[in-house]
């Protein structure tokens, strides 16, 4: 059986990597919809070795689509992705406006594949944050084994996060520096060539920003609620890859060894940690790649049952793309979706 699938926001970063790995994967595709705005119409991408025209959003009409993947921001999923599921059309959302929804299930497919049963509710599976996906999804196989009590992290986040206009102007300011250009930011609210910032998404009340909420919320609705959670998410002038320092709590005891042996054998992991000179992965390294990342296991002495551990994946796969086709992967194999126009 093979499915139509819509891409919304084909254009885009994580668009374009939706269609690169559709192809990657062979996922059973019938028919490839690119949708992005009306200005786009008419644009050409790729997927695989054919040319896909853009067509208007506006004018799709989602009966035709037997899954959606939404990766054009939360405006564009706050207007369409409801009325695309409510013609039958199964919606991936990789925005932040249904992640937080009890009506809508928030899926990692390593962590809590289960949950994607709710998608029955409204149509809609949330995609998480990039940097909560790859967090997770090293947490969880540990979480199994000594319960996680607290977790501190702090995120070294690539620019492709906040998109292609960051991503040039990291670009252009590294390369402007050199001949004394102005370095004057537009996209950040400081330079990021040869900087790093504290600060992604919007300021909250509490002085953490909107991008270290969601990490805390989202590995509760995800893995456990009762995990405590504090994040510090820094702007890096990295193109593609986050990277995090995690320090993790535990209720039991847990080795450097056993951690490493556990993570070893989770889904989606790969442990590269040879303490030694360049024993660890770096964010260059996880370009284009599924995996995620964990080097440096060590114990942290300092509290009861402590470990720390450096996380890295390519943002804009096992943070964005991947994930979602691994959502639509996951309803297929649980036989929860079923093409329209059966072969
Ligand atoms: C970022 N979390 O890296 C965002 C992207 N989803 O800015």
């Amino acid at each position: 059986m093979s499915y139509n699938v819509a891409v919304v926001g084909a254009t885009g970063m994580v668009g374009g990597e939706v269609l690169s790995i559709l192809e990657e994967r062979l996922f059973p595709v019938a028919e490839v919809f690119a949708l992005a705005s009306r200005s786009s119409q008419g644009r050409e991408v790729s997927f695989g070795d054919r040319t896909l025209k853009c067509r208007d959003l506006a004018q799709f009409d989602f009966r035709q689509a037997d899954i959606a993947i939404f990766a054009a921001g939360g405006d564009i999923s706050a207007e369409y992705a409801q009325k695309a599921a409510d013609l039958g059309c199964v919606v991936i959302d990789n925005s932040s406006h249904f992640r937080l929804d009890d009506e809508v299930p928030l899926v990692v497919p390593e962590v809590n594949p289960d949950a994607v049963e709710g998608f029955r509710k409204r149509g809609i599976i949330a995609n998480p944050n990039c940097s909560t996906a790859q967090l997770v999804v090293a947490l969880k196989p540990l979480h199994d084994r000594a319960g996680i009590k607290r977790v501190v992290v702090s995120t070294y986040q690539s620019v492709s996060g906040a998109g292609k206009e960051a991503s040039d102007e990291l670009f252009t300011q590294t390369k402007g520096i050199y001949v004394n250009d102005d370095p004057t930011p537009s996209k950040f609210t400081k330079q990021i060539a040869f900087n790093v910032i504290p600060h992604i998404d919007v300021f909250l009340e509490d002085g953490s920003t909107k991008e270290e909420y969601k990490m805390v919320a989202e590995t509760k609705k995800i893995l456990d609620a009762g995990i405590a959670l504090t994040a510090t998410a820094v702007r890096v002038p990295v193109f593609v890859g986050h990277s995090e320092a995690v320090n993790i709590e535990f209720e039991r005891p847990i080795t450097d060894k056993e951690a490493r042996s556990v993570l070893r054998e989770a889904p989606g992991v790969l442990v590269v940690d040879k303490r030694e000179d360049g024993g660890y992965v770096t964010p260059v390294e996880c370009v284009g790649d599924f995996a995620t990342f964990v080097s440096r296991i060590r114990i942290d002495p300092t509290v009861e049952h402590g470990l720390n551990l450096w996380v890295v994946s390519d943002n804009l796969r096992k943070g964005a793309a991947l994930n979602a086709v691994q959502i639509a992967e996951l309803l297929i194999n649980r036989g929860l979706i079923e093409a329209r126009d059966a072969d």
